[in-house]
């Protein structure tokens, strides 16, 4: 046998032995224990012998999801389990990291210690991953990234990763902006933003963020404040009351996602405020980013959050298209990129430009 006939012969066995039997796979003490109550009569004679489920050689694929903190991370999860099935021919090992790096690590030095066959990892933020990293690649076990980055220098601690253009996104929300509020005739320095921004360190953050900041800058808007809501409902609630204790001002609120909108139009309606576009009459208008969380879709639809840009989290079928190529020893890209639309209730924009790139706005409205 060849070093990696061996290898991985030893591999499968080695593996084999860590994983806890597969549900309907007959253990010898399983066997034994119907070979006793058949010849004492005891078990149901004749009774069909439950077809020993063949454990077929699946491909393990160990999943570090980051948390459970929002919708879209729901969806998320539900997508990347929807495609390694073992009708895939996949098993999938997934772990929750409560939105805390440490329990990410752990995970993945469970899944070498496991002997995966690949492992996906979903960072929380973007620094601090190089050890664990190493250690899966001196393990031999191929890391493809999924949403957010990672932050190194050495780019063989991973080998594909899938996700959204984070930037575009904020650069596509914050030329919605500009587009709508210069058709409305309102003047750039009569807006007065605040930003309600993701978990600090995310690449979903730095990258709305920036793409705001650029635009206020490039603008003359009036940037009152950046504060994180963690890309929760209750944290963007917390917030946001906090910024209207601080501000009379505020005439946009810029939402990192859907979870802390939806938190912070409860702060602006319990304070007596209005949202919706309608700035000249004192309304607060909201942008959002995700577009998967059903409560927001129907504010957009309603006009209460003007503009939603789409943060695509089904990034199953893609991962999966990763996954199949690697293991036909094919090398896949590098980048896979999410298709993302633009939401919103308002007629005013029919489309926004970023870097000479035009991205229609999809409308939805109430029915
Ligand atoms: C974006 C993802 C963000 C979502 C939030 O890809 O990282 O994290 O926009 C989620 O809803 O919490
Ligand atoms: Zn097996």
């Amino acid at each position: 046998m060849t070093f990696t006939e061996v290898y991985t012969d030893r591999k499968n066995r080695s593996r084999q032995a860590k994983r806890p039997p597969r549900r309907g796979t007959f253990t010898a003490a399983g066997f034994l224990c119907a070979l006793l109550l058949a010849l004492t009569g005891l078990g149901g004679c004749g009774k069909e012998e439950e077809e020993a489920e063949t454990d077929t050689d699946y491909t393990v694929v160990g999943f570090s999801q980051l948390g459970a903190e929002s919708d879209w991370r729901s969806s998320n999860t539900e997508s990347i389990q929807s495609v390694f099935t073992e009708e895939n021919g996949y098993e999938l090992i997934y772990e929750n990291g409560q939105q805390k790096q440490s329990n990410q690590i752990t995970a993945i030095r469970t899944f070498i210690q496991q002997e995966v066959d690949y492992i996906v990892l979903a960072p929380v933020t973007e620094v601090g991953w190089d050890t664990v990293l190493q250690e899966a690649r001196d393990a031999r076990i191929p890391v493809i990234l999924i949403d957010r980055r990672v932050d190194t220098g050495d780019s063989t601690l991973y080998t594909a990763w899938v996700g959204s253009n984070f930037y575009l996104e904020g650069c596509k929300a914050a030329a919605w902006l500009q587009s709508f509020t210069e058709k409305a005739g309102i003047a750039a320095e009569d807006l007065h933003i605040v930003n309600i921004q993701g978990t600090i360190g995310a690449t979903a953050q730095i990258g709305r963020t920036r793409g705001l900041r650029e635009a206020c800058e490039r603008n003359g808007w009036d940037l009152l404040e950046e504060i994180s809501g963690d890309f929760t409902q209750t944290k963007g609630k917390e917030v946001m009351e906090s910024l209207l204790r601080k501000y009379d001002n505020i005439n946009v609120v810029y939402c990192e996602n859907d979870n802390e909108a939806l938190g912070a139009i409860e702060a602006l309606e319990a304070a007596g405020l209005a949202v919706g576009s309608d700035l000249a009459a004192g309304e607060i208008m909201v942008i959002s980013f995700d577009g998967i969380n059903q409560a927001a879709v129907e504010y957009l639809k309603k006009g209460k959050i003007s503009c939603i840009v789409e943060c695509n989290p089904l990034q199953g079928p893609k991962l999966l298209e990763v996954i199949e190529q690697l293991k036909k020893g094919e090398t896949p890209p590098r980048y896979s990129y999410m298709e993302e639309k633009i939401f919103s209730a308002n007629r005013s924009v029919l489309d926004v430009e970023v870097d000479g790139n035009k991205y229609p706005v999809t409308f939805m409205w109430e029915e």
